[in-house]
């Protein structure tokens, strides 16, 4: 195995993942860090965006040598191509997503599943109201089959815009209909995107980028939006528990599934069946003193935002995890999981199980999980994980440390509620200064950088900077980790934060959820655009992702840019080939949608940068700064 030359230090700013990378490489166990010293360094033209490989008369590299591919397109072009199909790869995740939500949603008003029902039904009622379905004196079945008809036609290309654009605020829609930008449907931004981007269609960087933007919002405002909800309706909406993270939630005496990947469909599933008394009896009769179950990445997210699951890693802790050597089952859905983690299971006595026909993993165990089987086919994975427990080899555990507390379960109903009843008060505390302003800090961590320190670095600053910050994605257990997701941590905030935390008794940085929540960020946006009667761009808000690698972080970045929200990454996507992408990503969006990218990987420096955001939006709304 190449050795990464870096000591454990340098890669990530956690003692835990130290340990088991130190461990990792003891026991001769390759992981993310070496292979990236493998891959590097990386193709120069894949870095710029400036290769092309769309048709056979190529693949291509613009080179100033060469500075037109064999079809005669330019940097520009072939950057904007790569770039808008990067952008409908992540969209289309985060939709297909949303879009198995819609079928159990379906399973369940077609009475094909005994596993999920409807558990908020006032949510149910109050989003199809939003989106124009009768709701008064109906029975909820009815009001479901009209959601999930609703809904599914949100995929598709015959309305004129997704539904949840009824929570846009309207100087913001006016902006989409000048640019034409307004998402029509999922499904066909995307192909479209596919279309647009197949050799000889669009041939002019900015016009391939203002659809990249319509792609990114059908997946913000339709696909993202609808699996958040939809979610909340099948699972219930978050309220604030308290929960734990770090490697320190895998407990040595039982045994330990975690569920990693992103929807919650199968992960409440193996849940439920955790706590079935019968197989918890299998468990103990097993020598162990019961069934844990703790979550990776963003199913991981899910489970925690709703029922307070722990939390045991983000992404760069996925590998790290099995190497505690205490895990019986990692149990995945789809995206963010390393395949890497099957030879990583089978070092060990771990089971490596996969759920989704369009997830399988070579040499993983599978299970054909459907609406109709869920919780009958979970039951059959714990047992597997029980019955791995035997086959554990105690000389070669070792979890790293203990776990670290954490708030979770801020859905915007929760805070609406804490607050009163209404944003009022919020609104009130960001005019009096007390609250300067808002940045959602979300997404990944990458191996380039070493793990967390700009993601927790960035919140640290902007807290003191009496800057709310809300976290969701595998910003959450960095956060966490960092001891800045309980109340206590007000103290390490800025006096005005710390005066409105502490009377609400919540903590400065906030856990919103998953990825695809990040739906949830931007309906509170529009709904505070909305109490002060103006755009989302008016607004003293940001959002950041310091340390994303994947294409669906491409994704939010731009829909939130799209929808008025200055948003910075601490690495540029690989568009830097070319001069006018680069220039319309960082400059050029802000005269045409109000806001733009920001580049800066010192996150001491982008804070900075923010503070002068927010300043200057707080002026423009005739506030102190
Ligand atoms: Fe990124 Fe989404 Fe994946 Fe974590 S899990 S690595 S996309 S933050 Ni949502
Ligand atoms: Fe080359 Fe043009 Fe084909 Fe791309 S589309 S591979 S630039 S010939």
């Amino acid at each position: 195995m190449a050795k990464d030359p870096r000591p454990a230090e340098e890669l990530t700013i956690w003692e835990d993942a130290r340990a088991m990378i130190n461990k990792a490489r003891a026991e001769g166990i390759e992981t993310v860090h070496e292979r990236l010293q493998k891959q590097t360094p990386h193709c120069k033209f894949c870095e710029l965006g400036t290769s092309c490989r769309i048709c056979t008369m190529g693949p291509c590299k613009i080179t100033p040598k060469s500075p037109r591919g064999v079809c005669g397109a330019d940097a520009d072009v072939v950057v904007a191509r790569n770039f808008g199909r990067f952008v409908a790869g992540g969209a289309a995740g985060h939709s297909d997503h949303g879009r198995d939500l819609i079928e159990v949603l379906e399973a369940i008003v077609e009475g094909e599943t005994k596993d999920y029902k409807i558990t908020d039904e006032d949510k149910l009622r109050r989003i199809s109201a939003e989106v124009g379905i009768e709701t008064e004196g109906r029975d909820i079945k009815d009001i479901a089959r009209d959601a999930m008809e609703c809904f599914f036609g949100d995929f598709g290309s015959r309305k004129k815009e997704v539904s949840f654009l009824s929570r846009v605020p309207q100087k913001r829609k006016d902006i989409w209909t000048k640019l034409g930008m307004v998402p029509r449907g999922v499904d066909r931004e995307i192909a479209e995107m596919m279309h647009r981007t197949h050799m000889g269609c669009d041939n002019d960087a900015p016009n391939t980028l203002l659809h990249a933007a319509r792609t990114s919002l059908a997946d913000g405002w339709g696909g993202s939006m609808i699996g958040t909800e939809l979610s909340d309706v099948i699972f219930g909406t978050p309220t604030p528990s308290m929960s734990q993270a770090n490697l320190g939630v895998i407990k040595e005496d039982k045994v330990n599934i975690l569920v990693h990947g992103h929807n919650p469909v199968v992960s409440e599933m193996i849940l439920a069946a955790s706590r079935d008394p019968e197989i918890v009896a299998e468990a103990k009769a097993a020598g162990a003193a019961g069934i844990n179950i703790a979550g990776l990445c963003c199913t991981g997210n899910e489970l925690l935002m709703r029922k307070g699951i722990p939390m045991a890693g983000n992404h760069l802790m996925t590998e790290l995890a099995i190497l505690t050597g205490a895990v019986e089952a990692v149990v995945v859905d789809y995206q963010c999981i390393m395949p890497s983690l099957v030879q990583i299971s089978s070092c060990y006595h771990t089971r490596f199980i996969d759920t989704a026909a369009k997830a399988r993993f070579t040499g993983a165990t599978h299970f054909d999980i459907h609406p109709h089987n869920a919780y009958e086919q979970a039951t059959e994975i714990v047992r597997l994980a029980v019955k791995a427990y035997s086959e554990r080899d105690a000389s070669r555990v070792d979890i790293p440390c203990e776990p670290v507390e954490i708030m979770t379960g801020f859905s915007n109903e929760a805070v609406i509620s804490a607050l009163g009843g209404s944003l009022d008060p919020l609104v009130q505390a960001i005019a009096a200064g007390d609250i300067r302003g808002a940045v959602g800090i979300v997404g990944c961590n990458n191996p380039k950088f070493q793990q967390d320190s700009m993601n927790v670095g960035l919140a640290k600053e902007l807290i003191k900077k009496d800057i709310l910050v809300l976290v969701t994605g595998c910003v959450t257990t960095a956060a966490g980790k960092a001891g800045l997701l309980v109340p206590d941590a007000i103290e390490m905030a800025g006096p005005g934060i710390k005066k409105v935390c502490g009377a609400l008794g919540i903590p400065p940085v906030l856990h919103y959820g998953s990825c695809v929540d990040n739906a949830r960020i931007l309906q509170l946006c529009a709904a505070l655009a909305d109490a002060l009667n103006v755009d989302i761009s008016d607004l003293p808000v940001g959002a950041s992702s310091p340390e994303w690698y994947s294409e669906k972080a491409a994704a939010i970045g731009l829909y939130a840019v799209a929808s008025g929200i200055y948003t910075h990454l601490g690495h540029p996507p690989n568009i830097l080939g070319s001069e006018t992408v680069t220039n319309i990503a960082v400059s050029g969006l802000e005269d045409l949608v109000g806001a733009s990218f920001v580049i800066e990987p010192d996150p001491v420096k982008a804070a900075e940068l923010f503070d002068e955001r927010i300043k200057a939006k707080r002026i423009g709304l005739g506030l102190s700064e």
